[in-house]
């Protein structure tokens, strides 16, 4: 009897052992993070980036995958990585949000970061969370369906990612600093990219490519060697070969610093199937918009006379701040048996556009079937509204603000312009251990001054601001919602405003005022696209709604990476819940310290 009862022991912990590991794939990868030469545009420059390769490595995982990636840092830089989209949900120290999540990997150490996927599939992707590396440290996050479930459209027969970058003949840690003199980000790059290549309208184009690894300064001319170049990174242009009749699915995804893209292909449509892996409605165009930190997965069906076409970006500004450089990055779609005939190339809205993208972002919707969709809950516990704005502060030193007469340009959310702390504990560390003085927890939950957003009018009073680290606490699993309006205060620009740990409902968007009697109406509250980052257009509004069931510290902020350091940014700190399933765990033993 006692044997039959140690039996059953034996047998219950088998089958708990198989339904916890056994049924999980780990996925683990390795990150050096290194310094490479890369040429382009005639130059050779010096850049970061993860294993030799610009853009880095693509991570391929199902839903469900245990992942365990290493950061080794061999840059000489402080470096995190963050996985941007992925919900991290109860992992929070695994976030990779320098400061904030984790302070940063110094130079010649390491950390493990160790996280599931759950509950999601499509395209995201990873890139540096300190200062403007994320220029050259980023590539893609591929999540496909788990064993036995399938695209909720027919299977493509090929996939393909597809970055948006840019490039700049200079020195990005250089650059970053200018910005803290100016009060303003680089204003352009020199050139935008596809894959890692301008392509052809770029003079030079036909020599990038060459790939150097890196060697100590004094053996300069002696030491470089080749490195080996796989065959989607060859020189010049990027080319994507297709055969007719086949059907491809574009992973896209915009890792720029600063840009909105146009994109379009020639005489090729396009079908949005998700949008921040997360589906939405097959939703069919001619132009894609994607602001900086969006991805969306696209079918391109191979249906025209077998030629060759150009698959081309047009930078999208809303303000008309004049750009140095706006050529657009271009690529090549080649048919199988493609004649001679000069490649076409697809129309471009004008760069300043804003109806364009607008009607774009209006068009998007959820799949509200299948096994992803969550219904939006109905009831709001937080009800936040938060302008969206540039500003001016008193100059701290006049030296730093030597053209705008003793004021400093900044940003700000709720008038709070937000200073991130480099010389403390992480934000989690603080909130994990009662440490106070590392933030404070009144970020407010409307404006301090109502005002008429959006008029021409708006000046001082309106466009002033002042700096703070303010952060917003609220209850596990409460429900929130937030009215993001943009201000006319500056040259009205837009913002795209990415929330860390979550994936948001867009219940609507518009020009002007946000008003809840008038614009009550135009919400979506059936089939809302869900999101992780959300485009607010200049003079413009949009609500979002989530429900905080993931503890932790979660970043919100600009995606425009210029705005960040100059305050348009706090964070949610969720409590955890009552149970010790919803509470977040403890952190990693090799989390790095300040
Ligand atoms: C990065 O490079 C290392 C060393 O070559 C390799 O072991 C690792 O698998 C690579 N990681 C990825 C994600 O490709
Ligand atoms: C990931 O899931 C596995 C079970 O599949 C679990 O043991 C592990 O604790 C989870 N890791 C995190 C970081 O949540
Ligand atoms: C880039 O600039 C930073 C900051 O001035 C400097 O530390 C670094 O050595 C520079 N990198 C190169 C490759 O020149
Ligand atoms: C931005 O552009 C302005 C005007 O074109 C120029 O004076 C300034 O130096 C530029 N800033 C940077 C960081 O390139
Ligand atoms: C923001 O705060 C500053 C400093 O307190 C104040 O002068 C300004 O009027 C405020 N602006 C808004 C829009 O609330
Ligand atoms: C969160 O709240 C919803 C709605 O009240 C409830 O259905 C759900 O069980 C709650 N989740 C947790 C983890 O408590
Ligand atoms: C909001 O819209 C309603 C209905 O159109 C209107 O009566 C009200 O005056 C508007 N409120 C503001 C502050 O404009
Ligand atoms: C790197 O991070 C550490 C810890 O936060 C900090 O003390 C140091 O000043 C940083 N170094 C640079 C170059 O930013
Ligand atoms: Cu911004």
């Amino acid at each position: 009897m006692a044997n039959f009862a140690l039996f059953l022991v034996f047998w219950a912990l088998f089958l708990l052992s198989f339904t916890t590991f056994g049924s999980t794939k780990v996925v683990e990868h390795t990150f050096y993070v290194q310094s490479v030469i890369e040429r382009r545009l005639c130059k050779d420059q010096a850049i970061t980036v993860v294993n030799g390769s610009f853009p880095g490595p693509t991570i391929y995982a199902e839903d469900g995958d245990n992942l365990i990636i290493h950061v080794i840092n061999e840059s000489p830089y402080n470096m995190t990585i963050h996985w941007h989209g992925i919900k991290q949900q109860f992992s929070c120290w695994a976030d990779g949000t320098g400061y904030i999540t984790q302070c940063p990997i110094r130079p010649g150490n390491k950390f493990t970061h160790r996280f599931n996927i759950s509950g999601q599939e499509g395209t995201l992707w990873w890139h540096a969370h300190t200062g403007f590396h994320r220029a050259t440290v980023h590539g893609a996050i591929i999540i496909y369906p788990r064993p036995g479930r399938s695209y909720p459209f027919p299977k493509p027969d090929e996939e393909v990612p597809i970055i948006l970058g840019e490039w700049w003949n200079e020195n990005i840690t250089e650059l970053e600093k200018q910005l803290d003199v100016t009060g303003w980000g680089p204003n352009s790059s020199d050139a935008f990219l596809i894959n890692g290549y301008p392509g052809d309208l770029y003079s030079c184009s036909s020599n990038d490519g060459r790939r150097f690894l890196k060697v100590p300064q004094d053996d300069q001319d002696s030491g470089l060697q080749l490195s080996s170049t796989p065959e989607h990174l060859k020189p010049g242009t990027f080319k994507l070969r297709v055969t007719y009749g086949k059907t491809y699915l574009l992973r896209i995804i915009n890792s720029a610093i600063n840009p909105n893209y146009f994109l379009a292909i020639a005489d090729h449509k396009m079908i949005v199937v998700a949008a921040d892996a997360s589906y939405t409605k097959p939703y069919s165009i001619d132009i894609l918009v994607l602001a900086p930190g969006q991805s969306y997965d696209v079918l391109l069906v191979a249906n025209q006379p077998p030629q060759q076409y150009y698959m081309a970006t047009q930078i999208h500004r809303e303000s008309t701040a004049e750009i140095p450089n706006s050529l657009p990055a271009s690529a090549l779609i080649i048919y199988e048996n493609a004649g001679n005939s000069p490649p076409k190339f697809p129309y471009l809205p004008d760069m300043y556009d804003t109806q364009t993208s607008f009607n774009f972002f209006n068009g998007l919707s959820g799949l509200d079937t299948g096994p992803f969709w969550d219904p939006l809950p109905l009831e709001v516990d937080e009800h936040m509204f938060i302008t969206v704005s540039l500003g001016l502060i008193d100059c701290p030193t006049p030296e730093k603000c030597p053209k705008n007469n003793g004021m400093l340009m900044v940003t700000s959310l709720n008038n709070e312009s937000f200073i991130l702390p480099t010389d403390k504990l992480s934000f989690l560390e603080a909130f994990y251990h009662n440490v106070d003085g590392v933030y404070e927890d009144d970020f407010p939950s409307k404006p301090p001054l109502e005002f008429d957003y959006t008029s021409s009018n708006n000046g001082d009073k309106e466009c002033w601001s002042k700096q703070s680290t303010k952060v917003k606490r609220i209850k596990f699993n409460s429900t929130v919602e937030i009215v993001f309006q943009g201000t006319s205060c500056g040259k009205g620009e837009n913002h795209p405003l990415h929330l860390h740990g979550y994936n948001f409902y867009v219940l609507g968007q518009g020009l002007g005022n946000y008003n809840a009697t008038k614009h009550a109406s135009l919400l979506n509250f059936q089939n809302p696209v869900v999101r992780n980052t959300v485009d607010v257009v200049a003079d413009g509004w949009v609500v979002i709604r989530f429900r905080a069931d993931n503890p932790g510290v979660w970043f919100l902020h600009c995606h425009i990476e210029g705005h960040v350091p100059i305050g348009m940014a706090t964070a949610f700190i969720v409590e955890d819940g009552p149970t010790l399933s919803t509470t977040l765990p403890p952190p990693p033993l090799d989390l790095p310290e300040c």
